[in-house]
């Protein structure tokens, strides 16, 4: 039987000589890892921070994440999609590696993007990728050079967190059992936010509740049941993917 993903990961941060912590752009705080980051301290390992998905980001907010997470570790911003941040991640890894063999541990949330940014680093698929989480099962190899070697893991999630934040590193829609609940939680996230993006997005009037403003949201997309009855878990599915995909950029 394959090992538990937080089995893996253990492994690889007592494993590795270096650690990338492979952070959203988008929620970085929240895709921190604060057990594997402990582990890290307490073994006396160094890692970097990789905040990928920086494609999705405003510049501004990056660079408000990048000066909270330097106070810990160096912080490389990256977008394995756009290729960003490629040559400055491996003359930092080559720079710490001193002409040594040294193998490269990439650990992080689910969905966050560390297989990408292996095949980004490598410029060839080598890691598998999906828009599902949980599909990097095992710790996997692969040869960057002579000297450096990656190690892919599966994600990890350390402790209870907001179920809709939850879904969206999941990032599976299909699999979600209540679309309306959460898709109201999200919203009423998102509404204190950035109110005026709702309604310029779903060309709505947002209500004094979230789950009025989903109303409205299933009466524009015309998402009704069978008896003309509004289908609330059909335009929570829209208002999750549209949020999960990037398309609605509103950072919690
Ligand atoms: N926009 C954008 N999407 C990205 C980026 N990097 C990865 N993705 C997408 O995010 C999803 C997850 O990517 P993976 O590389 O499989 O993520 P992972 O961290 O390896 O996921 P697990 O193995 O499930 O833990 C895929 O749909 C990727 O295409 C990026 O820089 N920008
Ligand atoms: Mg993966």
């Amino acid at each position: 039987m394959a090992k538990k993903p937080w089995a893996v990961v253990n492994e690889i941060i007592r494993e590795a000589d270096l650690i990338l912590e492979v952070l959203d752009a988008r929620f970085p705080e929240e895709t921190r890892n604060s057990i594997i980051e402990g582990r890290i301290n307490n073994l006396g390992k160094s890692f970097f921070y990789i905040l990928n998905k920086s494609d999705l980001v405003e510049d501004k907010q990056i660079r408000k994440s990048i000066d909270l997470l330097k106070k810990r570790a160096q912080v490389i911003r990256f977008s394995a999609k756009e290729r960003y941040g490629k040559r400055k991640l491996l003359y930092l890894i080559n720079k710490f590696a001193r002409k040594k063999s040294i193998s490269v541990g990439v650990v992080g949330y689910p969905n966050v993007g560390k297989s990408s940014i292996i095949n980004a680093l490598k410029g060839q698929k080598s890691a598998p990728v999906s828009p599902v989480a949980g599909y990097t099962k095992g710790k996997q190899w692969i040869k960057l050079s002579g000297k450096i070697l990656l190690i892919d893991t599966p994600g990890v999630i350390p402790v209870k967190e907001k179920a809709f934040l939850k879904l969206v590193i999941k990032d599976a829609i299909t699999n979600i059992e209540d679309p309306e609940g959460i898709a109201i939680e999200l919203l009423e996230e998102l509404i204190k936010k950035d109110k005026k993006a709702i309604e310029a997005f779903y060309n709505i009037e947002v209500k004094s509740t979230a789950q009025e403003t989903l109303e409205e949201i299933a009466k524009i997309k015309r998402k009704l049941k069978k008896g003309g009855e509004l289908d609330l878990d059909a335009a929570g599915k829209i208002v999750i993917e549209n949020w999960q995909r990037g398309k609605l950029k509103i950072i919690i």
